[in-house]
């Protein structure tokens, strides 16, 4: 591992949350394997091992119904630490799925104090957000979702979810913090079916907010591979229409519950082709790791999965540059852009009745080879470390 091209600095915005690598290893079969870590040691692992930030729940931070003077302490210290280290807070969060209040959902829950209980819980972590300047606000809807849809119409669910977007937005103007939020979607886990499952089902969503231009996504690899669909597409469509606002990244297998497991260690080609989009547009947020170390693992295997889960997204941006620069891949792109003549344009009735009296030779243009093999397998040859 002594190659200096992938030796992480924080330059390549890295960021992980006290939740990553200060995660225990508990499952719901088994009890914790790893200490509590203190935050301000995370701050100094991660400074240690190169990333640029950290990131936190207010809980995570400040534990649930601290007094006034301990959670002044706690915020005091952790500002210190991160000063004394360099390490930012890009990006706050709130944690509205561990409390037994959260059983029946927050934003969505039936009961009407609940709701408010957790608007009052989300505006005090963007309070502690904006304390550190965090420019990210994420949005996890956990419990958002049922185990029987006797409980709740889902228009309901989804007008409730909506009023408090509207609702957060503004206080978000309120208070001047300039916040962008971010959704993050998830099929399943912990409930049975939670509502908004996937990256563009919140890019629909957002469309009906007061405030849309305040509000985008955060996909999470191991969300969209869950249902075995395609974190690269889900992630370029957000880009595409400018919702891009943060990403999760991390590994699974599909089908499976949420295993959070080291970026890039499942899903070799389809993390190439994740980290390449990010690096090809220039993606200007963090690459944040929202992934666990396994359970076997103790203080020292943690850094080794944090460095880890930096280490292969560097190799993959290596990857890419090799893959961009392949004269063998540039001849077969240059082929399939010259395939690309003559645009159709906008409508207009000339131009569509110039294309209804058009003449096409169906069966040669479908003859042409379109080396789509070459491609893939030059691909797989970069990947391999043979070329
Ligand atoms: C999960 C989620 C969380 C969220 C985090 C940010 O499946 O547990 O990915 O890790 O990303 O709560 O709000
Ligand atoms: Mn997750
Ligand atoms: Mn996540």
């Amino acid at each position: 591992m002594g190659n200096s091209t992938y030796t992480p600095t924080p330059e390549d915005k890295f960021t992980f949350g006290l939740w990553t690598v200060g995660n225990r290893g508990a499952d719901p079969f088994g009890a914790p394997v790893r200490d509590k870590i203190p935050p301000v040691h995370i701050v100094r692992l991660l400074a240690e091992i190169g990333a640029y930030g950290v990131n936190f729940h207010d809980d995570d931070l400040v534990p649930i119904d601290s007094p006034a003077a301990e959670r002044d302490r706690i915020v005091a210290e952790f500002k210190q630490t991160c000063a004394d280290t360099g390490i930012k807070v890009p990006m706050a969060t709130v944690n509205l799925f561990y409390e037994p209040v959260f059983r029946d959902g927050a934003f969505t829950a039936n009961d009407s104090e609940v709701r408010a209980y957790a608007l009052q819980k989300t505006m005090r972590a963007m309070n502690l957000g904006a304390e550190f300047g965090a420019g990210v606000f994420v949005l996890w809807g956990g419990r958002e979702g049922v185990e029987t849809d006797a409980c709740r119409s889902v228009p309901d669910a989804i007008k409730r979810f909506r009023d408090s977007l509207n609702y957060l937005c503004e206080y978000n103007i309120s208070q001047g913090y300039g916040y962008k939020f971010a959704l993050e979607a998830k099929p399943n886990e912990p409930r049975a079916d939670i509502y908004f499952p996937t990256t563009t089902a919140y890019l629909a969503f957002i469309e009906t907010l007061e405030h849309k231009e305040m509000v985008g996504v955060n996909p999470e690899v191991a969300h969209e591979q869950m249902p075995g669909l395609s974190m690269m597409h889900a992630v370029a469509q957000a880009w595409e229409s400018g919702k891009l606002f943060h990403i999760d990244l991390n590994d699974q297998y599909p089908g499976r519950y949420d295993q959070d497991l080291r970026f890039g260690s499942v899903s070799v080609k389809q993390s190439f082709w994740l980290v390449k989009f990010l690096e090809d547009v220039e993606w200007d947020g963090m690459r944040h790791f929202d992934a666990h170390a396994y359970r076997t693992e103790d203080h020292e295997g943690v850094k080794d999965f944090a460095r880890g889960c930096m280490r292969t997204y560097l190799i993959f941006k290596e990857k890419a540059r090799r893959w961009n620069e392949s004269a063998a891949i540039r001849e077969i792109l240059d082929e399939i852009a010259a395939s690309d003549k003559d645009a159709i344009g906008r409508f207009s009735p000339d131009s569509a009745s110039t294309l209804l009296s058009r003449t096409f030779d169906r069966q040669a243009i479908a003859k042409r080879g379109l080396k789509y093999e070459k491609l893939d397998q030059l691909t797989m040859e970069i990947l391999l470390g043979v070329d």
